[in-house]
């Protein structure tokens, strides 16, 4: 079997640049070593920069998102006791669409299968080969059987564990990389959220979100231990952490109910340079990661994509190599800059265990400039809704 674009990976990433390579008429395959319900039960990012909200236009699966997603002007930072809003409307004239991973994912995978184009599930051992020669190919094994697809590119979009960094020789690669000393404790509930825009809680106890995926759903997290368990957490005490660390009126406002998923995500940053290497190319969460703070994992996904893709439509469009060249390039530099956000957010939001009430009244002090000065609160709001592509 033979294809223009091999994508590793069935993610938002690989799926997101299939439907836009396939609208530009360009043949690729996507392949994945899990299947399509097991990558719809992950529960993960809820907020998309409107360059996202664009390019998921673009590939023609922005219907369901403009109809059940949450646009939203602003959020809150609560600390001290108090709530203060983040207009982002009104600082960048740009707002964020409240919609979940899960069904962004569902929609790319809904348009790739009416446009007929082939993706490959539940495949074992799949292998990169060649990237540095010019006749690169991908090996996979199904049902006992292996099979080889060779191709002109391939696109590494399987995530941080996936195989497609590990394939390149270690001293072809630079990691950076930051372990936070805790994590997130996530639930899933169908309650109404507390408030109709999320609300960021620095605490001394901790760090909490909340977040929403409608106007029945809720999301929210609190800051953990990193060796904590999902077992120590009941509805019951999750509920009650999370009052405690949010303003009186939100704690006394909050409805609860049982929870449907619950779990524990560690919190990291880490980008790995170059992200092409010959006829490779690392895209999204493969490449790096950030912690969720910030939301901006999703979000770097998709502007990898766009820069990729602008170079492959060039590539075949108009037989120049100058955009596939300038890949690794033009996507770093913006993922140093939502690095940089992110990292700036979870320092700013969480509980250190070594920075004692001195961080605390820090952190308190720079959330007050933030939050009273149009300066610095523009510039907080400039990249959460998203720095230009
Ligand atoms: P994914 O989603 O990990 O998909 C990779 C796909 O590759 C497959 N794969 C393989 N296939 C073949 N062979 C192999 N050897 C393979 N190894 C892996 C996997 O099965 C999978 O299907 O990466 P992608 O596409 O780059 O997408 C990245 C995003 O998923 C990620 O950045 C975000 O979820 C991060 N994130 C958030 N991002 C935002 O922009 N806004 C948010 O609000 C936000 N919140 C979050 C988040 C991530 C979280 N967790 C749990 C990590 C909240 C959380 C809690
Ligand atoms: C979410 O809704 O899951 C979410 C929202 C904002 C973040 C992280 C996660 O910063």
């Amino acid at each position: 079997m033979r294809t223009k674009v091999m994508i590793i990976g069935s993610g938002p990433s690989g799926l997101l640049l299939g439907q836009l390579l396939t609208k530009a008429g360009i043949d690729n395959i996507i392949i994945d070593r899990v299947g399509r319900d097991y990558i719809l039960g992950r529960v993960r990012a809820g907020v998309l920069e409107w360059g996202t909200v664009g390019l998921l236009d673009e590939a023609g699966a922005g219907a369901r998102m403009h109809a059940e997603g949450l646009p939203h002007d602003g959020y809150s930072l609560a600390f001290d006791g108090r709530d203060h809003r983040i207009d982002l409307h009104g600082l960048t004239g740009k707002r964020v669409m409240v919609y979940g991973q899960t069904e962004l994912t569902h929609d790319l995978m809904d348009v790739r299968d009416a446009s007929g184009a082939t993706t490959i599930y539940d495949a074992q051992d799949v292998q990169p080969h060649d990237f540095d020669g010019s006749a690169p190919y991908v090996t996979y094994v199904k049902d006992g059987v292996t099979h080889r697809i060779d191709c002109d590119f391939i696109a590494g979009c399987d995530g941080f564990h996936g195989v497609s960094r590990k394939s390149v020789p270690e001293n072809a690669i630079q990691n950076f990389e930051k372990v936070y000393p805790f994590g997130w404790l996530g639930v899933l509930a169908d309650i109404p959220p507390v408030a109709h825009e999320l609300i960021y809680a620095n605490h001394p106890r901790g760090f909490a979100l909340c977040s929403m995926r409608s106007e029945t759903r809720s999301r929210y997290y609190v800051q953990c231990d990193l060796d904590d368990k999902v077992e120590n957490w009941s509805d019951e005490r999750f509920f009650d952490e999370l009052r405690r660390r949010l303003p009186e009126e939100h704690a006394q406002a909050m409805i609860t109910g049982p929870s449907f998923e619950k779990s524990i995500a560690p919190l990291r940053s880490f980008v790995a340079e170059p992200m092409r290497f010959g006829k490779l190319f690392l895209v999204g969460d493969a490449a790096h990661i950030v912690p969720p703070t910030g939301a901006k994992g999703l979000n770097l996904a998709a502007s990898d994509v766009f820069y990729l893709f602008e170079g492959l439509r060039e590539f075949y469009g108009e037989k120049s190599e100058a955009g596939i060249d300038a890949y690794s390039v033009r996507a770093l530099k913006r993922v140093w800059k939502s690095v940089r956000f992110s990292w700036s957010m979870t320092t700013l939001m969480h509980r250190f265990p070594d920075t004692g009430n001195f961080g605390q009244k820090i952190q308190e002090a720079e959330l007050d400039y933030l939050t009273h000065s149009t300066a610095a609160s523009t510039a907080m709001a400039e990249n959460y809704v998203g720095l230009p592509y």
